[in-house]
């Protein structure tokens, strides 16, 4: 009885937590409706930060008046306490990549600060040509953005990686679908894609993006061993990073046109590479607000073979292709 009483509760405060986040992620999205760019709402969610600090400081020197102070000290504790709870629910449900584009609220009531000497002196990518394990010992751990130029141009996945490649493998492995419902994750961006078996059931005119049709660009995330074991046997862990690093049990694909992914950051425990198999693309990298006095944004455009190394959990990111270009490629995270 004691037990059915708990778990009512329980998914109470699960449905309680649902409706909350839809809240947020409707309120979000009208306000960019309404014409409010990503830079206003990251404006909005900055003073929001400020504001606490602010009133932690006149709280020490007595100089604002206590009820104020109160109301919205507990204010803004509540919404970021809800905001938390929000993300921990949502990253049960889709796993360790906890990646909510255009949420802005979220990200920024549930992101750490951030120590801006990650960014302080960042002007440019790091560009290594030809890099070994041993030059690349001492950068491995940063979050400096690093480009290892043609990297990949070794691996097989350079020519085997198609859309229809993917395409054959998630039809022929048997729950191949089914489990990027239920344990990995799929990320449509802009098109109106529910699941992965849309995204390979587009025409083929679509997929090549003939005149008249509208552009596509899509993530997911490879948790089904099989079809990662059958992924793998194309490409490897980089060559350059370290022996002992840590390494995810699922890698992720991002396919597509145009506009690839819209700003955001990443809810990911590691840092992150990504092999460009396919097509140019270039990468706008935008530093935490809280650093935004001393830090400045760079951007820079990787070619195919070349390897990203990025911490997308500090850095805001998103994404563009060559005009005429489908982009492809393979990532997964290291730390
Ligand atoms: O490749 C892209 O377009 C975006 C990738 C991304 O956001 C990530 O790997 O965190
Ligand atoms: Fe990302």
């Amino acid at each position: 009885m004691a037990e059915s009483n708990n778990n009512d509760m329980c998914k109470g405060k699960q449905k309680n937590v649902q409706i909350l986040y839809k809240k947020f992620v409707i309120l979000n999205r009208d306000l960019l409706n309404f014409g409010v760019s990503i830079e206003e709402l990251k404006e909005i969610c900055f003073k929001g930060r400020k504001a606490v600090c602010t009133i932690q400081e006149s709280k020490k020197s007595a100089r604002h008046s206590g009820l104020t102070v109160a109301v919205t000290l507990v204010g803004t504790v509540l919404v970021s306490i809800l905001l938390k709870v929000i993300l921990d629910s949502v990253m049960n449900t889709l796993g360790t990549r906890c990646l909510l584009p255009n949420n802005y609220f979220i990200w920024e009531a549930t992101r750490p600060e951030t120590d801006c000497s990650m960014c302080k002196d960042v002007k440019t990518v790091l560009v290594f040509g030809n890099i070994s394990r041993d030059e690349f010992r001492n950068y491995a751990y940063s979050s400096r953005p690093m480009l290892a130029k043609g990297a990949a141009l070794h691996w097989p996945a350079m020519q085997t990686f198609t859309y229809h490649f993917l395409k054959e493998i998630y039809q022929n492995v048997a729950g191949a679908y089914e489990s990027i419902e239920e344990e990995c994750q799929i990320l449509t961006f802009k098109t109106e894609f529910k699941s992965l078996e849309d995204v390979f059931a587009m025409p083929e005119s679509r997929v090549l993006l003939k005149e008249g049709e509208k552009p596509w660009y899509v993530g997911w995330s490879n948790c089904h061993p099989e079809v990662l074991a059958i992924m793998r046997e194309h490409y490897s862990i980089p060559h350059f990073l370290p022996e002992d690093a840590e390494h995810a049990h699922m890698d992720y694909i991002f396919i597509g046109y145009q506009q690839g992914a819209v700003m955001h950051i990443d809810y990911i425990s590691r840092l992150m590479w990504q092999a460009q198999l396919r097509g140019h693309k270039t990468w706008k990298l935008v530093p935490p607000p809280d650093c935004d006095h001393i830090c400045s944004g760079i951007s820079f455009r990787v070619e195919p073979g070349d390897i990203v190394l990025l911490d997308t959990r500090q850095w805001y990111h998103d994404t563009h292709i060559d005009a005429g270009e489908m982009s492809l490629t393979i990532s997964s995270e290291y730390g």
